[in-house]
């Protein structure tokens, strides 16, 4: 795997977070797409069960957002997610997943938000010694284990199907 000596700024945002949260991960940049759970994992070499989507969701009453962090395998019940969070929810455009994040689609990662977001991890990850989450960039990853994925955003551990 090719790594570039020099991240760009938003992959480097999410490196300085995970480092400041005493995490082990090394962001890496990849010379191919990691867009899509598809692409990064064909880019990686994983399967897309092991990709980490970071999903954002709006809660339509409160206008909040919502992070469901799940496998890249896994379609997000809106319904449950709704119960669970204790509001309708809505899907979140790309203006809003911005604003929130401060990352653009397809590269938003679990960590390093511009504000913290309520969060939910699929509990179907848990199944799985290593997975990859997007880094910031639509090329740039890192590879943890899923117990990190709780360190970063104390989620609930859930069925998000
Ligand atoms: N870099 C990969 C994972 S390593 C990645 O970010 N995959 S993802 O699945 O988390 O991000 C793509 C997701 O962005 C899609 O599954 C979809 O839920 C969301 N998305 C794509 N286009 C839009 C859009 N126009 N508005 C809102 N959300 C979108």
């Amino acid at each position: 795997m090719k790594v570039s000596e020099k991240l760009q700024s938003s992959a480097q945002k999410v490196q300085e977070a995970l480092t400041a949260l005493g995490l082990p991960c090394q962001v890496v940049e990849l010379p191919a797409s990691t867009r899509t759970a598809q692409e990064a994992a064909q880019a990686i070499g994983c399967t897309v069960a092991q990709i980490v989507k970071s999903l954002i969701f709006r809660g339509t009453r409160t206008g909040k957002p919502i992070l469901v962090l799940a496998s890249g395998v896994n379609r997000v019940n809106e319904k449950r997610l709704g119960e669970m969070a204790g509001e309708p929810i809505g899907k979140a455009d790309a203006d809003f997943v911005r604003q929130h994040t401060g990352f653009a689609i397809g590269g938003v990662p679990p960590v390093g938000h511009s504000t913290p977001i309520e969060t939910y991890i699929d509990a179907d990850l848990l199944q799985y010694q290593e997975i990859w989450a997007a880094a910031g960039t639509p090329r740039a990853v890192f590879r943890l284990i899923p117990q990190d994925l709780q360190k970063m955003n104390h989620g609930s551990i859930v069925s998000i199907q």
